[in-house]
C-alpha cells in the first residue's frame, strides 16, 4: 500500500538536484513516471517544488501583440498565420512605432510586466529587425520588460536586439523531436536549438515551450519536457500551450486534450523546471476557471493577460481580474 509520501516519492526524479535549475540529465523515463503518479501525488510534488522556489500567489503578467500579422511562409501545422492555409487571417504589414506604444501603454496600465511582439516571419530580414529594435527600445523606455517572437535568427541578430533592450527572446520547441515532423516540414528541430544558442550567446534571457493538444501521445508530451528541460541553463519562462484550433489549419479538428491531463502537462514541466516561469498561454479562454485554477496549484506562474493572443481570443482583462480575486492571486 502506498501513503501519500511514498506514492509521490517512488518515483525517481527526474533531475539529479530538483532545485538546481540547470538542464542535463533529464531522464525521459522519469519524466514519464511522473504522467503516471496518481493525480493527487503529482500535484503534491508540483506544489512542494513550487513553494520551494516560487511565492505560490504570484502570477507575472505577460501581454502580447501581434506587429507582423499573416502571410507566413511556414506550414506550422496550428498556426492561422501561415500564407498557405484559408484561416482568413489576412497578410499584414509590419505596425507603426506609435501603434505599438499604444498598446504597450494599455498594457502597463492594465497591470502587465512584460509585452511581447510576435512577428509572422520565418526569421527576420536585417530591414525588418531595424524597425523592430527601435519598438523594443521604446517599450523599454516605458518600464516594461521586452520580449520578441520574431521566428528563427541569424548570427549577430540576438546581439542586436540585446543591445536594443530586449530583455527575453521567444522561440519554442513546439513538440517532442519524435512528433515534429507530423507538424513542421519547413524547418527542423535543430534550426530551432541553433536560435535558442544564438539567444543565449548574447545574454538574452530564454522564452521556450510549446504546444500540446496536437494528436501527441503522453510519452510524446513527456518528450517535449525531456527536451526543455535539457536546455542548459534552462528556460527563465516556459509557455505551455493547448492548441488553439483555427478552422483552415491543418490541426482543426484535432482531438481534444483530456483538461486534466493539460493540469499533469503543467504539473510536470514545473517539477522538471523548478526555477522557471511556467506559463499558462494559449487555450486559456476555451478553458473553466476550475481547470485555471488547478493549473496555477500544479505550478503555473505566468499567463497571458489581455483580450487577443497574436490572431485568436483570449480572456477578458475583467475575466481575469475575477479569477484572480477569487484565488487571491497577484500580478507579480
Ligand atoms: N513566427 C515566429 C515563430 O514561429 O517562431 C513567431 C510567432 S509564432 C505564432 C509563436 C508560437 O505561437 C509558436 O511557436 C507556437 O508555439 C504558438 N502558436 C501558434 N499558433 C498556435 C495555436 N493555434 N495554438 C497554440 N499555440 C500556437
Ligand atoms: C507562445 O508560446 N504562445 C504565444 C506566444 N508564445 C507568441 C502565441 C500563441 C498564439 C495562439 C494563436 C494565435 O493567436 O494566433
Ligand atoms: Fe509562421 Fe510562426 Fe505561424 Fe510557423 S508559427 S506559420 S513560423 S507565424
Amino acid at each position: 500500500m502506498n501513503d501519500m509520501t511514498t506514492g509521490a516519492m517512488a518515483v525517481p526524479s527526474p533531475h539529479p538536484s530538483p532545485t538546481s535549475g540547470e538542464g542535463a540529465n533529464v531522464m525521459p523515463q522519469a519524466i514519464n513516471a511522473l504522467f503516471a503518479l496518481p493525480f493527487a501525488d503529482l500535484m503534491f510534488q508540483a506544489q512542494t517544488v513550487h513553494r520551494a522556489n516560487f511565492d505560490p500567489n504570484r502570477v507575472q503578467l505577460s501581454t502580447l501583440l501581434s506587429i507582423k500579422t499573416g502571410g507566413c511562409s511556414e506550414d506550422c501545422g496550428y498556426c492561422p498565420q501561415a500564407a498557405r492555409y484559408d484561416t482568413g487571417v489576412e497578410n499584414q504589414g509590419l505596425l507603426n512605432l506609435d501603434d505599438v506604444l499604444v498598446a504597450a501603454k494599455a498594457a502597463k496600465a492594465a497591470g502587465a510586466s512584460r509585452f511581447c511582439m510576435g512577428a509572422a516571419w520565418r526569421g527576420p530580414k536585417q530591414r525588418d529587425l531595424d524597425p523592430v529594435l527601435d519598438m523594443v527600445r521604446a517599450v523599454r523606455a516605458l518600464g516594461l520588460e521586452t520580449c520578441a517572437t520574431l521566428g528563427m535568427l541569424k548570427d549577430g541578430q540576438a546581439e542586436q536586439l540585446k543591445e536594443a533592450g530586449l530583455d527575453y527572446y521567444n522561440h519554442n520547441l513546439d513538440t517532442a523531436p519524435e512528433f515534429y515532423g507530423d507538424i513542421i516540414t519547413t524547418r527542423q528541430y535543430q534550426d530551432r536549438l541553433d536560435t535558442l544558442e544564438r539567444v543565449r550567446q548574447a545574454d538574452l534571457h530564454v522564452c521556450c515551450g510549446g504546444i500540446v493538444g496536437m494528436g501527441e501521445s503522453r510519452t510524446q508530451r513527456a518528450g517535449l519536457i525531456a527536451q526543455l528541460a535539457s536546455l542548459d541553463p534552462q528556460p527563465e519562462s516556459v509557455p505551455i500551450n493547448l492548441l488553439v484550433q483555427v478552422e483552415g489549419t491543418p490541426l482543426a479538428g484535432a482531438e481534444a486534450l483530456d483538461p486534466l491531463e493539460f493540469v499533469r502537462t503543467i504539473a510536470v514541466a514545473r517539477i522538471c523546471m523548478p526555477q522557471s516561469f511556467v506559463r499558462l498561454s494559449a487555450g486559456r479562454q476555451q478553458m473553466s476557471d476550475a481547470v485555471q485554477a488547478l493549473c496555477f496549484l500544479a505550478g503555473a506562474n505566468s499567463i497571458f493577460y489581455g483580450e487577443k493572443l497574436l490572431t485568436t481570443g483570449n480572456p477578458e482583462w475583467e475575466r481575469d481580474q475575477r479569477l484572480f480575486d477569487s484565488l487571491g492571486l497577484i500580478a507579480l
